[in-house]
């Protein structure tokens, strides 16, 4: 700190020697940046050791006054770069200590994060949407609130249709509006109606979405469910390309080896109309539970468009023709993996969850 001969002129001086020799011995104690400050501040500060001595230095005989005074300011600044040289020295060492108590292991497992899946229900309609985006469809969305017109009236289905009563149909309450115009959507059909309306031929769409009908919840109803519909318009579209489409859709859905056939049904927006089945699945046709003992599951219905219906959106129904189809896609999830009841996909249990 001090070059030998000034510290040894230090350590004799009857003034400065008792202080110096002390301020030694604390110095070296200091192993740590708190105690290093402890004595900058018993040393250099305002009330300190070396402070103290300089005002001392007027009760001095005045010839040793200049001596002292000259001791003690090279102390003064003598000590001030031994601090901060100690003071230097004090955080590289802490440094290096924290470094090696907080040597990082990358080899240690991470925690696990629990994460979530899509719902098998958003997987279904993902992979019904894929298998027609293939065809060269487009996807189409609608309002879940609709107008009467769009969901019934253009559809060509008639005032008196059971579909349309207040046990069927969930009906809005619209301030100043008329009593039943406004409802919620019973399938997804308004929405292709609606971009007839504003598109033309030729057309093909899917309308994936949410559907409302009044029902009491059971194992195969549940009053909010979804829904995908097709509507293809083109010229000469036959009943041929309907059972093409919907014989792929089926084998890419539930198997390349199933059966698929069209039985004869009504709906009011098609004709001819059918239904569609694929062979059952769980028991390959044998008959059991999930196909109630005849070898087939239901799965959609379709049709060729009514002429009617053509009308509505002022597509001319000599040039044009097309098909359609509806499905219910908690039916095709339930068909497809043996659940036993439409509820448990809105359950949010865990254990039916995982394991999709
Ligand atoms: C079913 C049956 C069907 C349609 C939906 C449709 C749409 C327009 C025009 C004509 Cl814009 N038809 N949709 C046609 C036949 C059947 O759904 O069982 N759905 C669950």
């Amino acid at each position: 700190m001090i070059p030998d001969e000034l510290a040894r002129e230090m350590e004799s001086h009857p003034a400065v020697g008792p202080v110096f020799k002390r301020l030694l011995l604390e110095l070296e104690r200091a192993d740590d940046a708190r105690s290093l400050e402890r004595v900058r501040i018993d040393y250099l500060g305002r009330k300190g050791a070396i402070n103290a001595l300089l005002q001392d230095i007027r009760n001095l005989p005045a010839e040793e006054r200049r001596e002292v005074g000259r001791l003690l300011n090279l102390l003064k600044s003598r000590l001030e770069q031994e601090l901060e040289i100690r003071l230097e020295r004090i955080r590289e060492r802490e440094l290096e200590e924290s470094l090696r108590l907080q040597k990082l292991d990358v080899t240690l497992p991470g925690r696990h994060i629990p994460y979530g899946t899509r719902h098998l229900i958003s997987t279904i309609i993902e992979q019904i949407e894929d298998i027609f985006l293939g065809l060269g469809y487009r996807v189409v969305e609608g309002p879940e609130v609709e107008l009467d017109y769009y969901n019934f009236e253009a559809l060509n289905t008639p005032e008196w249709h059971p579909s349309k009563s207040l046990q069927d149909t969930f009906y809005v309450e619209v301030p100043g509006g008329n009593y039943r115009d406004v409802l919620l959507r019973t399938h997804t059909s308004p929405v292709q109606v609606r971009v007839m309306e504003s598109t033309p031929p030729p057309l093909y769409v899917i309308a994936p979405g949410k559907a409302y009908r009044h029902d009491v919840p059971d194992a195969t109803h549940s009053p909010i469910f979804h829904q995908v519909e097709g509507l293809v318009v083109d010229e000469d579209i036959s009943l041929g390309d309907l059972k093409g489409t919907l014989e792929n859709f089926a084998r890419r859905m539930f198997g390349e080896d199933r059966r698929v056939r069209f039985r004869p049904h009504f709906f009011p927006f098609t004709e001819p109309s059918a239904e569609v089945d694929v062979s059952c699945n769980m028991c390959g046709g044998d008959g059991c539970r999930v196909c109630k003992w005849t070898g087939w599951l239901e799965i959609l219905g379709a049709g060729m468009v009514d002429p009617n219906v053509f009308s509505y959106v002022g597509y001319d129904p000599e040039r044009w023709s097309g098909f359609a189809f509806g499905m219910g896609v908690e039916r095709i999830a339930l068909l497809k993996y043996g659940v036993p009841d439409i509820r448990y996909f809105y359950d949010n249990d865990l254990r039916l969850l995982r394991q999709f």
